[in-house]
């Protein structure tokens, strides 16, 4: 993926951040990361894994399946809101723009807000930061023929992504980071606050985010949403455990274990967790370890948050940045939110 690099960065960056990882470092990194992440999830008091363990092939595959569901509305308003205000959002942003995506993934619902902006501006660069390959691939595909558009591929973490743009982006450009789909609700809420400051440090006046977010609607819209009749949902949780399985060697029977999503008040946000159906041990040579289940037990595997209006316009402010509109969907409440830095 580095050799897309543009050619301006090949010649001021330096040596070192241009030679790609080896790749089987890279991986052998991932796996023992993955392994110290189950086994220590599996100690704590509920037992806990990262949702960021969902999207092997699999789990992306299911999550696509997902944003299909009809009870699943959040992805077609985001890509509504999109297509509806992008010449709207274009004509808000400063000129010499380039765009920086967290978590490209296809590509598909950025396609509007590229083409209105080169419509706008005339060509630009829009770096896509994915820790997939294979999402970097299919986004450079579905972008591939939107007109002005150079698409730049980063595989890499999203800080990561932002220092190097921040760092070898030329003096007139200004930035656009896009933070789409309300991934803002899979962090902690004081999580989510320390990483849209980060986001922040690398921005400079005239620099700007796009942040999608899933607003607040009722209980049993948002439980069906998160655990659908057809059951793609729980084979999303699921494949965690299978995830283990392949990777780990560990032995999970997947039938002793069932979905479950909560809707938690006091928090607006919505839990999945995965049931222990039986009294059962687990044993996971790959994290060195074995774990006892109770009957009942839980293990905790995603929240996703929802947000007010209001509360996402205070969240803009305590990241130092100046809420310059927001577009809200009707049809399934969502808010597109454009933060500016002055
Ligand atoms: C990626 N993320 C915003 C999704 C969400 O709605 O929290 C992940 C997901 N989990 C279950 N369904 C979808």
């Amino acid at each position: 993926m580095r050799t897309h690099l543009p050619e301006s960065w090949k010649i001021k960056m330096p040596a070192t951040l241009l030679t790609p990882r080896a790749p089987s470092l890279r991986t052998a990194n991932a796996v023992e990361q993955f392994a110290m992440d189950v086994r220590e999830g599996l100690r704590k008091f509920p037992k806990q894994l990262s949702p960021k363990y969902f999207y092997d092939a699999i789990g992306s595959a299911l999550f696509d399946a997902i944003t299909l569901l009809p009870e699943y509305g959040l992805t077609r308003a985001d890509e509504r809101l999109l297509r509806r205000n992008a010449e709207p959002l274009a004509l808000r942003l400063t000129p010499d723009l380039i765009v920086a995506e967290l978590g490209s993934g296809s590509g598909r619902k950025t396609k509007p807000i590229l083409q209105a902006i080169s419509e706008l501006q005339g060509p630009l660069t829009y770096y896509a930061i994915d820790g997939s390959s294979a999402a970097l691939q299919r986004c450079s595909h579905e972008l591939a023929g939107v007109p002005g558009a150079q698409v730049q591929p980063l595989e890499c973490f999203y800080e990561e992504g932002l220092e190097r743009i921040a760092e070898y982006r030329s003096r007139r450009e200004r930035l656009l980071v896009l933070f789409l789909g309300s991934s803002i609700g899979n962090f902690e809420r004081d999580d989510a606050a320390a990483f849209l400051a980060q986001i922040r440090k690398h921005l400079q006046a005239g620099d700007a985010l796009l942040l999608g977010a899933d607003l607040v609607k009722p209980r049993h819209q948002l439980l069906d949403a998160y655990d659908d009749p057809a059951g793609v949902t729980a084979a999303f949780n699921l494949n965690l455990l299978a995830r283990i399985n392949r990777e780990l060697e560990a032995d999970f029977n997947l039938r002793n274990f069932s979905h479950e999503a909560r809707w938690c008040a006091s928090e607006r946000r919505v839990e999945m967790h995965l049931r222990s159906l039986t009294r059962q041990a687990v044993s996971i040579p790959g994290a060195e370890c074995r774990v006892s289940f109770e009957q009942g037990e839980t293990i905790w595997t995603e929240s996703s948050h929802k947000f007010t209006p209001s509360e996402l316009s205070q969240m803009a402010v305590r990241a130092g940045f100046i809420c310059e509109a927001q577009w809200i969907d009707q049809e399934w409440p969502f808010a597109e939110n454009l933060w500016i830095v002055e």
